[in-house]
C-alpha cells in the first residue's frame, strides 16, 4: 500500500515517506551493537517506584497475545506501513505485573526502557498505556529477528521509531524525572516524539529535523545491514 492511497487506517503523518523494505535502523553508534544474548526473555524491573526485581520469562505468558498492525514510522522521515507484530500490550503487562509492586507514594510519570545494546528511551507512562503500545517478539508471523529487536521490543506505533526499544532488557518505573540524556542524544530525543505532531526533537522544529535528516536515510540502512552481515546475523 503506498502513502496517498491507503483506503483505511491514519493518515501519513507529516514529512513521512512510505518505503517499501522494513530495514535494520538507528543511531550510527548502535550499529554494531548487536547484543550477545539475543535469546533471553527475562526483563528487569527498577526505577524510583519499586524495588529491583525480575519478571521470568514465563510470567509474560500470563498475559493475552494480541496481533496487530500499525505503521512504523523513523524521525529520519521513512515508514514502514502495515507492519504486522505479535506480543503483549503494555498496559496490560504494567497493570498486572508492574503496578501490584508499586508502593503508596507520588504517581508514577515515566517509563524508562533500557536495551541490551546499552540504548535507552523514555516516555511518559500515560503515552505507553495506549491500546497500540505492545512489548512485541513477532513480526510479520515469525519471531523477531535479531535485526528487528530479538527477543522483546516495544512498539509504540504513534511516537517515531527511537521510542520503539528493541532487544528490551529492562523497564524502569519512574515518579520522578528518570536521569536526562547528555550531549547530542538530549537534543535529539523529544520527550514525546508523537508522529502526528512532528515531535521530531526537542529544540529545533519538525519541517527542519525532517529536511536534515532525510539525507541521512541510505547511510544510515547500509551502515546498519553491513554491520549485521559483519556479525554473522544477517537476518533481517
Ligand atoms: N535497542 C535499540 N533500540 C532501538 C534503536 C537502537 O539503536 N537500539 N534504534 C531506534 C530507532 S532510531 C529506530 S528507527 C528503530 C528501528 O527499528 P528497526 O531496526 O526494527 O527498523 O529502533 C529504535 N530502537
Ligand atoms: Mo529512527
Amino acid at each position: 500500500m503506498s502513502s496517498g492511497s491507503r483506503a483505511s487506517g491514519p493518515a501519513m503523518p507529516p514529512g513521512q515517506r512510505a518505503r517499501s523494505d522494513f530495514p535494520r535502523f538507528g543511531l550510527p553508534k548502535y550499529a554494531k551493537r548487536i547484543p550477545v544474548d539475543t535469546v533471553s526473555r527475562q526483563l528487569a524491573l527498577g526505577g524510583d517506584a519499586l524495588a529491583p526485581a525480575t519478571l521470568e520469562a514465563a510470567v509474560l505468558e500470563q498475559l493475552p497475545r494480541v496481533e496487530q498492525v500499525a505503521d512504523f514510522h523513523c524521525v529520519t522521515t521513512w515508514s514502514f506501513l502495515d507492519a504486522g507484530w505479535s506480543g503483549y500490550r503494555f498496559g496490560k503487562l504494567y497493570r498486572q505485573l508492574i503496578e501490584p509492586r508499586i508502593g503508596p507514594g507520588d504517581p508514577v510519570r515515566f517509563i524508562v526502557f533500557r536495551c541490551r545494546d546499552g540504548y535507552r528511551t523514555t516516555l511518559p507512562l500515560e503515552d505507553l498505556m495506549a491500546e497500540d503500545v505492545l512489548i512485541a517478539d513477532r513480526l510479520g508471523g515469525k519471531p523477531l529477528s535479531v535485526a528487528h529487536g530479538a527477543p522483546l521490543r516495544v512498539v509504540a506505533p504513534a511516537h517515531y521509531g527511537y521510542k520503539s526499544a528493541k532487544h528490551l532488557k529492562a523497564i524502569e518505573v519512574w515518579r520522578a524525572e528518570p536521569p536526562r540524556k547528555t550531549g547530542l542524544a538530549y537534543f535529539i530525543d523529544h520527550p514525546r516524539a508523537r508522529a502526528d505532531r512532528e515531535e521530531r526533537g526537542r529544540v529545533l522544529p519538525g519541517w527542519l529535523l525532517r529536511l536534515l535528516y532525510r539525507p541521512t536515510i541510505p547511510g544510515g540502512v547500509r551502515r546498519f545491514r553491513a554491520a549485521l552481515k559483519e556479525a554473522g546475523t544477517d537476518d533481517s
